[in-house]
């Protein structure tokens, strides 16, 4: 545009030298009008070459502040955080439901021992082991009928009871235990009648010890008796065994 301008001004100018002539030294000057009558315009000469440009101008003012730009792109993650103060412990929770039904016991079979036992003919001899040969129970076989003994296989609290017929003379009895008499009973036998002498107790037993009725006492007191209408019994069973 600047360049359009100057081309103009340049064509411009020589329009004015006519209408004002100057004096010049090398510029001829034209001749007045009429004074050549057959004066002829010459060929209108080239334009002129262009000047060399001008200097820089000054510094423009400063524009206006530009919009804010777009927000710029997400940062990386940060580092992890150090670990923070524990809280208060919460309020305490409901109960829970009620659990299955546990598995049956390992030791049902292993911790059985009970023996139920009778007599089948008439005691005569005190200070010895009474045999009762009839056998009413003694799954476990802890009861010896060829010795009249209850062998402990297993540790724990048993429970022992006798109920003796009692015929034709006095009973006197006790149940041993490890050689020594540890429950006594006595009956006195009554002519014409019959009679029962009984007795239970709880004793607490270690392996390998033994349980066993017995007449004790000087004299006859041997009138343990049974026949197939009265029995007299010995029975002993395992309440409790021991837990390791
Ligand atoms: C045994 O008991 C019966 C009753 O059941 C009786 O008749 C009998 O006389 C008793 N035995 C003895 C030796 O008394
Ligand atoms: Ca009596
Ligand atoms: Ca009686």
């Amino acid at each position: 545009m600047l360049l359009l301008q100057a081309i103009l001004l340049l064509l411009a100018l020589p329009s004015r030298g006519q209408d004002v002539p100057v004096d010049e030294p090398g510029v001829p000057s034209l001749p007045p009008k009429g004074a050549c009558t057959g004066w002829i315009a010459g060929i209108p000469g080239h334009p002129g070459h262009n000047g060399p440009p001008g200097r820089d101008g000054r510094d423009g003012t400063p524009g206006e502040k530009g919009e804010k730009g777009d927000p710029g792109l997400t940062g990386p993650k940060g580092d992890t955080g150090e670990i923070g103060v524990t809280g208060a412990e919460g309020p305490r929770g409901f109960p829970g439901n009620p659990g299955r039904k546990g598995e049956p016991g390992e030791g049902a079979y292993v911790h059985r021992s009970a023996f139920s036992v009778g007599l089948e003919t008439r005691v005569t001899i005190s200070n010895v082991p009474i045999r009762f040969t009839k056998i009413f129970y003694n799954q476990q076989n802890h009861y010896d009928s060829t010795t009249g003994k209850f062998h402990c296989n297993i540790p724990g609290l048993y429970y022992f009871s006798y109920h003796i017929t009692v015929y034709m003379k006095d009973v006197k009895v006790s149940l041993f235990k490890k050689d020594k008499a540890v429950l006594f009973t006595f009956d006195q036998y009554q002519d014409k009648n019959v009679d029962q002498a009984s007795g239970s107790v709880l004793l607490h037993l270690e392996v390998g010890d033994q349980v066993w009725l017995q007449v004790y006492g000087e004299g006859e007191h041997n009138g343990l008796y049974a026949d197939n209408v009265n029995d007299s019994t010995f029975t002993g069973f395992l309440l409790y065994h021991d837990i390791d």
